[in-house]
């Protein structure tokens, strides 16, 4: 009994090396301290406006991401089982074209008419009543693997992101755990059928707009909890500057409103009291290797927030659920003829609110 203790304490002993070891050595991520945003006056407060929402096409919209509506009302949606579904003003809902992928993501439309796609496995896509065509599936000789959000600009060219060049969508948070920038801007350029890399380097960019003027775009480093300025025209052409920054949640999608503000959908990356695991590079290795404990201090599903912010810069307004009883892990708000269109990944439905107070 006495010889068995010593040698139960250094079995148990091996096995402990042998976890730390497993868990930083064969870690899938190499990670960087994250700063989490700082309380603010940007931190508008909460009224849970998001639990009033209307659904659209409840029980039938598996995680519709993002959400728009074209100039003849017609709103259109990507969900998980590959269908691109639309609502025709009638109320009626139409499976319109199915891709097979249960990885779209960002969609807007063209000036021709054509739905264009982000798809997180094959790239950025064309989806028209002809059917589905791809426009860029590598640049500079990669592959694209996660396609997120896409704008097109009134001479044709299409701006896209990329938040990850390492991991994928279903891997996303490890990309927020590792903190280090493996994000692009694209540029496709259709009259030359081609596809170019703007800005690399970036902390997992993810929604892309257009300024009314098209003067530059906007795009959202989710985990940076800012939104960036890249100048396409005018003395600041090719320059990135800051456009908001210390967002209450990490952005996703945003978009252009009719007044030249921007709608964006925030996440709560962080579970409550869980923000210490971003500030511990060993906490971040421990967490990356249990898919459970990537579960748990993910915030996502717990919450929802969007906040409209003006064209300099400033937050004017904000909706959410603070605790997650209607809508979470909102990614998409679109305004449309005074509506606000709300697109989630963590839903079945797609939430309508009136923005003018009656
Ligand atoms: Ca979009
Ligand atoms: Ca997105």
């Amino acid at each position: 009994m006495k010889r068995c203790v010593p040698a139960c304490s250094g079995f148990l002993l091996a096995c402990f090396l042998a976890f730390l070891f497993q868990i930083f050595f064969f870690s899938p991520i190499s990670p960087d301290l994250l700063l989490l945003p700082t309380p603010s006056s940007n931190f508008l407060p909460t009224n849970n406006k998001l639990q009033e929402v209307i659904k659209l096409g409840e029980g039938i919209l598996q995680g519709p991401e993002d959400v728009i509506v074209d100039r003849e009302g017609l709103l259109y949606t990507a969900v998980r089982d590959g269908w691109i579904k639309r609502l025709h003003k009638n109320g009626s809902w139409e499976n319109w074209k199915r891709i097979e992928s249960d990885s779209l993501l960002g969609i807007t439309i063209s000036k021709e008419g054509a739905l264009v796609v982000c798809d997180a496995e094959m790239g950025l896509l064309k989806v028209s009543e002809d059917g589905v065509t791809v426009l860029a599936s590598h640049v500079n000789g990669s592959e694209i693997r996660f396609a997120d959000e896409v704008i097109e600009a009134s001479d044709g060219n299409l701006y896209f992101s990329v938040p990850s060049t390492k991991f994928g969508l279903h891997d996303w948070y490890l990309d927020v755990l590792e903190a280090r920038p493996h994000g692009q801007l694209l540029k496709y350029d259709p009259s030359l059928n081609e596809t170019s890399i703007l800005l690399d380097g970036l902390c997992f960019p993810n929604g892309v707009a257009l300024s009314r003027e098209e003067d530059f775009l906007v795009f959202c480093e989710t985990w940076k909890f800012r939104c960036l300025k890249f100048w396409l025209k005018g003395n600041k052409k090719g320059k990135t500057e800051i456009f908001v920054e210390n967002l209450p949640g990490g952005p996703d999608n945003i978009n252009l409103a009719p007044d030249g503000s921007f709608w964006i959908g925030l996440l709560q990356l962080v579970q409550d009291k869980l923000g210490f695991v971003h500030t511990s590079i060993s906490s971040k290795y421990l967490v990356a290797s249990f898919p459970k404990l990537v579960k748990l201090v993910n915030g996502v599903y717990g919450k929802a927030m969007v906040v409209n912010v003006a064209a300099d810069g400033k937050i004017t307004r904000k909706f959410d659920d603070a605790d997650g009883r209607v809508m979470s892990f909102v990614t998409s708000a679109f305004e449309y003829e005074d509506h606000l269109y709300l697109g989630s990944l963590n839903t079945n439905f797609i939430g309508k609110i009136p923005l003018k107070v009656t």
